[in-house]
């Protein structure tokens, strides 16, 4: 890594710089702040020293009036400003682009498991391409986690039974520091890894010599068989439930009269809390998998899933 990583470790993702290019501008404002408020001290603490022959009656209605309104009204725009501006960073980290690949994390006491799109597995390392957005999809097994990589300037926390996801978008390769960063029981300092940034014929070779390359979604869809979903979900059944191709990214009506977006959390929800949430006219019948399904096997279900979306037969 160039640069000086003892003063300022270089950022190496696009988050990375919106993430320091804010960090400058408050510390330059708050630099800027500071100084005025001391010279303003020094400056009057000498003017009106015990003694001194200054002024002391009234301000002038200047300084009681536009002077007062014009500073308010600046600090006030200057706010809005840090604050729109910080937003806008903030948001932009979660909103993927649609081209972006999707990698799985899962973290427990105390490692990081990570699966790439094409099913190919890893412990406290993350292969990843350069110049590429990477969506990450991460859940926990046990209690609360967080992925960070200090040189991406990134930090989610990693819930049990929930999803979070983020994106950035490496802009140099090399190896980089990933740590756990919320305390998580007695080995947290210990858990931690790396995410290698390679280019993007080396991370091709790379993921073609996995051996585990099996498809997430092929897996999925043998699960699907071999946990009994088939028997109702599966077309032409006795069993009244919904047919799950196409389903996916689809906005559904449920019996309560809300609607919902078909995306990894309603599938996982689905599968977990069956009772939670039911689709618009089918009897809640459906049993809850919750500690039937691992957290890999709700991965592979929820890549099956979406691969029927696009009406691709994963084979079922
Ligand atoms: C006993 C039959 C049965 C089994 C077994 C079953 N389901 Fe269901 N499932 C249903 C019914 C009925 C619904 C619709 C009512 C509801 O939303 O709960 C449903 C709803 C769903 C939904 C939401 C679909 C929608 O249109 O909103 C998903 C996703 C789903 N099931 C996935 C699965 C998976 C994955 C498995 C296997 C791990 C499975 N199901 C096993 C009967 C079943
Ligand atoms: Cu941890």
């Amino acid at each position: 890594m160039s640069g000086s990583p003892i003063f300022w470790l270089p950022a190496a993702s696009t988050e990375g710089a919106r993430t320091d290019h804010l960090f400058f501008l408050l510390c330059g404002i708050s630099t800027l702040i500071v100084l005025l408020v001391l010279t303003l001290i020094v400056t009057f603490a000498i003017r009106y020293r015990h003694g001194s022959a200054a002024p002391r009656g009234r301000l002038p209605e200047f300084f009681r009036s536009e002077f007062e309104i014009g500073w308010t009204a600046a600090t006030a725009f200057l706010f809005l400003f840090i604050f729109w501006w910080a937003s806008a960073a903030q948001l932009a980290g979660y909103a993927p682009p649609p081209d972006a690949i999707e990698m799985h994390v899962t973290a427990k006491q105390w490692m990081f498991k990570t699966q790439q799109p094409n099913g190919a597995r890893e412990i406290n390392q993350l292969h990843m391409p350069v110049d590429t957005p990477v969506r990450l999809v991460m859940t926990s097994q046990d209690v609360i986690h967080s992925f960070w990589v200090p040189a991406f300037r990134f930090k989610r926390d990693i819930l049990p039974g929930r999803v979070t996801q983020g994106w950035f978008q490496a802009t140099r390769t090399g190896t980089f520091h990933l740590f756990c960063a919320e305390y998580c029981g007695t080995d947290h300092s210990e858990m931690g890894g790396e995410v290698i940034v390679m280019p993007k014929a080396d991370y091709a070779a790379w993921t073609a010599a996995q051996p585990e390359g099996d498809d997430l979604g092929k897996a999925g869809g043998k699960l699907f068989v071999k946990m009994g979903c088939a028997g109702c979900h599966a077309g032409s059944n006795a069993v009244h439930a919904p047919n799950l191709a196409g389903l996916w990214g689809r906005t559904i009506p449920l019996a309560d009269g809300s609607s919902v977006e078909v995306d990894e959390r309603y599938v996982r929800d689905s599968i977990l809390q069956p009772r939670r949430e039911i689709a618009a006219g089918y009897e809640p019948i459906m049993p809850s998998f919750q500690g039937v399904a691992s957290e890999a096997d709700l991965t592979r279900l929820v890549a099956y899933i979406r691969s029927l979306a696009t009406g691709e037969d994963a084979g079922q």
